[in-house]
């Protein structure tokens, strides 16, 4: 049977009339590692590059507010980086408005194209090759969180709902396993088995919101150091990209999302958990990094709850691969069989090894305390 062709692939051809690149295109071709959304290197016939994305809509179901939410914030970080005296062009994203003036494209099938000029100079990183990249990392995203604090975060739509909410994140586990559509369930006991057991960890985060310990901010909530570029010469964190998820959230989790992708060697759907080990170094380079870049906008509180913004952000992302796997792989692109479930197993390995490590973590941040 023939390979289907991806919807991206077939509406590509009218996203790229529907922008102007800057004179005749050459070039289009998938990009990138993201998970989620169609991503394509377009590059004109002078050279000059852009990154065109298809919006999941599978992730995403309203494209105008989410792109609401990026002209805001990518305007905002704008006049940040220019008071600060940085180069806006390259410090943060810029929207590319379609030939119309429209934020975004939508397709004859409803997909929502948008377009970034791409950010020339830089590097993106899969895995932390040296403490300086993951340390350089830390401070950017550390930096964004301050520099977003005085965003008006009741302007921003919530672009995926509860979208870390691990307390909904293990009911959603629960649903799939009981629906279990395509009788996955049966192959990953051991792992439905190491999140049920962690149904109180769940609420530790949420309930500290609930109860007034940790702020809302207005967070990014990707943190993966994929979704930061480094200036390829100096080295140094430059622009924080996939804005998709900045939304009114947990600090602890920016902090914790960069630790559960980047604190280790392998990479995020290694079959060989013999490779997947907490790298505390790793740990202790970022808290100080990202603390830093951060330069004292957060409270003791957020500073003692890291280690558990750590553990959370890796147990609630293995939920989620184990989800996706049992309903089916509908939200995380997979390129083999079975690839969800092998991202489950790294995560629960690293929540193993903090829960091992957890007394020096705490020590680590500790000394951040105010
Ligand atoms: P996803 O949500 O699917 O992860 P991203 O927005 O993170 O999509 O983009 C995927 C990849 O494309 C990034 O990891 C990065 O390599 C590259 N990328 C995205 N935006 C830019 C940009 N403006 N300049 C250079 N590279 C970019
Ligand atoms: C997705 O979009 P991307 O690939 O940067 C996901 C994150 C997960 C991550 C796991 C919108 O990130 O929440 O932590 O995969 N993004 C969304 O690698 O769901
Ligand atoms: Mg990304």
């Amino acid at each position: 049977m023939a390979q289907a062709i991806p919807a991206a692939e077939t509406h590509l051809p009218q996203a790229l009339e529907a922008f102007d690149f800057g004179g005749p295109v050459s070039e289009a071709v998938r990009y990138g590692e993201g998970h989620i959304n169609d991503t394509f290197c377009v590059t004109n016939q002078a050279g000059t590059r852009y990154i065109l994305q298809r919006i999941s809509a599978d992730a995403f179901k309203r494209p105008d507010e989410l792109m609401e939410n990026i002209l805001g914030v990518t305007e905002y970080l704008g006049r940040e980086v220019r008071r600060a005296g940085g180069d806006r062009s390259r410090e943060a994203l810029e929207v590319l408005r379609t030939r119309s003036g429209e934020p975004f494209f939508s397709d004859s099938a409803g997909g929502a194209w948008r377009v970034y000029p791409y950010v020339e100079g830089t590097v993106c990183c899969q895995t932390a090759e040296t403490p300086e990249l993951f340390a350089a990392a830390g401070r950017a995203f550390g930096r964004f969180q301050r520099l977003l604090q005085g965003y008006p975060a009741e302007t921003l739509h919530e672009t995926i709902p509860r979208f870390h909410d691990t307390e909904d994140r293990l009911s959603r586990l629960k649903a799939a396993l009981e629906a279990d559509p395509l009788g996955r369930a049966q192959g990953c006991r051991a792992e439905i088995d190491f999140a049920l057991a962690r149904e109180a960890d769940c609420s530790v985060a949420l309930q500290a919101l609930r109860d007034g310990v940790l702020p809302l901010r207005v967070t990014h909530n990707d943190t993966k150091l994929n979704n930061v570029l480094l200036d390829a010469k100096t080295g140094r964190g430059l622009c924080i990209i996939d804005l998709d998820t900045v939304m009114p959230g947990l600090s602890i989790n920016d902090f914790g999302d960069s630790i559960r992708f980047g604190a280790n060697h392998s990479a995020e759907d290694e079959r060989d958990l013999g490779k997947v080990n907490l790298d505390l170094d790793l740990f202790e380079v970022y808290a100080g990094a990202f603390l830093e870049g951060a330069e004292g906008s957060l409270t003791d509180a957020e500073i003692r709850f890291l280690p558990w913004g750590a553990k959370l952000m890796t147990l609630e992302c293995g939920m989620r691969f184990l989800t996706d796997h049992l309903e089916g792989d509908h939200y995380f692109h997979i390129h083999r069989e079975g690839q969800n479930l092998d991202r489950c197993r790294t995560q629960f390995k690293l929540v193993a090894d903090m829960e091992a490590a957890w007394d020096q973590m705490e020590r680590i941040v500790g000394r951040y305390r105010k």
